[in-house]
């Protein structure tokens, strides 16, 4: 079924928040898709959700990802990291930023439903 209004929504965050976030969705009507990835900066678990919406509804889910997904900053061992920067002191934490969201919005070609 070709549609051009249909927009696929891909919402990497945090575990926590990634539930918080797909009740929030179900719970308004929206559907759905959690699976869990791996982030590959910090190698810490978080979660990817597809939501297949139509266009005009796109900012309706993206208001309630800044409102379930909050960014904060915290500091982790520069040791955890894939690589070191030049310089960096072994001794000294590195700032991330950790929760938030990563949105990305496509457009949909070709929705199928067998
Ligand atoms: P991670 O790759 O584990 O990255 C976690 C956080 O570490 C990032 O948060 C960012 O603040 C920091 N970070 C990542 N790469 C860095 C680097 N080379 N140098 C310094 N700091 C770095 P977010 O940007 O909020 O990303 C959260 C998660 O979203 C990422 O986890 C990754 O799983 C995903 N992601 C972010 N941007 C993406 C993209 N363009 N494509 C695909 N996945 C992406």
């Amino acid at each position: 079924m070709p549609n051009a209004q249909l927009k696929l929504v891909v919402i990497i965050a945090s575990d926590s928040d990634a539930d918080r976030l797909m009740k929030a969705l179900i719970e308004q009507g929206y559907p759905a898709t959690k699976i869990s990835s791996t982030g590959g900066f910090l190698h810490r678990g978080n979660a990817t959700i597809l939501s297949g919406i139509e266009a005009d509804e796109v900012d309706g889910v993206l208001a309630m990802v800044k409102s379930k997904c909050h960014a904060r900053t915290e500091y982790v061992p520069v040791q955890t990291l894939p690589f070191f920067g030049e310089g960096a002191s072994l001794s000294e934490p590195v700032e991330v930023r950790v929760g938030g969201a990563i949105v990305f919005v496509v457009n949909v070609e070709r929705f199928e439903k067998t």
